[in-house]
C-alpha cells in the first residue's frame, strides 16, 4: 500500500524522524498546547530570556526611535507582546510629533494568529497604521511594504538562535536583500554565559520546558495517527554543545520503541537511550555576532544590553 503524503507534518516526519541523529523541525513545538507551554516558560524563574529582553526594550525604545526615525515597523513571528508594544509606543510617540504617521508590519506565516492580534493592536494604537502580512519570513522572495521613511525589521526574543549557521547566514541574507540601504534592523540575540544557568534555562525545576518538549511527542502522535507512542517513553533532555555553543533539546526514549504511523503506513523504531534532536538555541558572541551581519550587509549602529550582560538587542542597518 502506498501513502501520499501531502501533510506537512508527514513530510517533516518522513525526513528527519529516519534521519541520524533522527530530527523533527522546532516548529512541531509551537501548536496551541505548545504555545500555552512556552509562554509559561517565559515566566520560570530560570528562563531569564524575555525578562532581560523586555528591560532592555524598556529602557531603550525611546533611544531605538531617535536613532532611525522609522516610519515603519515590520516584526517577524507577529505578536501583541509587551515588547512589541513598548517599541511601537516609541516609534509612534517620535512620529507623531513630528507630524508623520507611523505603519506596524506584523508578519506570521499563520493568518489567524495575524488576525486576532492586529485587530487588537489596531485598536489599542489608533494613530497607528496596522498592515498584517501574512508570509514566511525565510522565504527568499520576502518583499516588505514600501514607506514614506526608514523601515525597521525586528526580530525579537532570541528565536534568531534556533537556526543554524547556513540557516541564519540565509536568513540574514534575505533580509538584507528585502531592506533598502538607510533602513534598520533591531535583532535580539541571547548571549553566551556560564553553563549552567544556560542548561538551567532549559530545564527548570517546576518542569515546564520538559512539558512544552515532549508535547512534541503529542503532536507525531495526534497528526500521524501513532499507535504505540507514548509521551511517558520520553525523556527531556537539555545539553550545552560547546563547539556550536548552544542548546540542544533532545528527547531520549526510556525504553524501545516501536510505532506504527499509520497516516504514513511506516514504522518507527527507537533503542532505547536513542535522542531526537527537537530544538537548537544558538547563543551569542556580541564580536561575532556583529561579523555575521556584517558578512549579510548588515552594519551595526548601536547595541544594547541588559545590567547583567545576559542578553543583547542590536541595531544593524543596512
Ligand atoms: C522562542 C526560540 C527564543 O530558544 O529560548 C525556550 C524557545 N525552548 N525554552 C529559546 C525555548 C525552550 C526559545 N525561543
Amino acid at each position: 500500500m502506498t501513502v501520499s503524503i501531502d501533510d506537512a507534518l508527514a513530510v517533516d516526519a518522513v525526513a528527519g524522524l529516519w534521519a541520524d541523529p533522527p530530527t523533527l523541525p522546532t516548529k512541531w513545538l509551537y501548536d496551541e498546547r505548545g504555545s500555552l507551554l512556552f509562554d509559561e516558560i517565559t515566566r520560570v524563574p530560570e528562563y531569564y530570556p524575555t525578562r532581560r529582553e523586555t528591560a532592555i526594550l524598556r529602557a531603550g525604545s525611546a533611544d531605538i526611535a531617535a536613532v532611525t526615525d522609522a516610519a515603519m515597523m515590520v516584526e517577524f513571528g507577529s505578536g501583541t507582546s509587551t515588547k512589541t508594544r513598548l517599541l511601537l509606543r516609541a516609534f509612534a510617540e517620535r512620529a507623531s510629533s513630528a507630524g508623520r504617521p507611523f505603519t506596524y508590519v506584523p508578519l506570521d506565516v499563520s493568518t489567524e494568529i495575524l488576525e486576532s492580534s492586529s485587530a487588537e493592536l489596531a485598536l489599542d494604537y489608533p494613530d497607528i497604521g496596522v498592515e498584517p502580512m501574512v508570509a514566511d519570513f525565510t522565504s527568499p522572495d520576502l518583499t516588505l511594504p514600501a514607506a514614506a521613511g526608514p523601515r525597521i525589521a525586528v526580530f525579537l526574543g532570541g528565536t534568531i538562535g534556533n537556526f543554524d549557521v547556513a540557516e541564519r547566514a540565509a536568513f540574514l541574507r534575505t533580509l538584507a536583500d528585502a531592506l533598502a540601504p538607510g533602513d534598520y534592523f533591531l535583532l535580539g540575540a541571547d548571549l553566551i554565559k556560564d553553563t549552567g544557568r544556560l542548561v538551567a534555562a532549559y530545564n527548570d525545576k517546576a518542569g515546564v520546558t520538559a512539558d512544552f518538549n515532549r508535547n512534541m511527542i503529542e503532536v507525531l502522535r495526534t497528526g500521524l495517527d501513532a499507535q504505540g507512542l507514548y509521551v511517558d517513553d520520553f525523556d527531556h533532555i537539555a545539553r550545552w554543545n560547546p563547539a556550536r555553543h548552544r542548546i540542544e533539546m533532545w528527547l531520549r526514549a526510556r525504553r524501545d520503541i516501536d510505532v506504527y504511523f499509520a497516516a504514513l503506513d511506516r514504522r518507527w523504531r527507537l533503542p532505547r537511550g536513542a535522542d531526537v534532536l527537537t530544538e537548537i538555541s544558538t547563543k551569542f558572541d556580541p564580536g561575532d555576532l556583529a561579523d555575521e551581519l556584517a558578512a549579510a550587509g548588515l552594519d551595526v549602529v548601536k547595541s544594547w544590553t541588559d545590567d547583567a550582560g545576559d542578553f543583547q538587542v542590536t541595531l544593524s542597518r543596512r
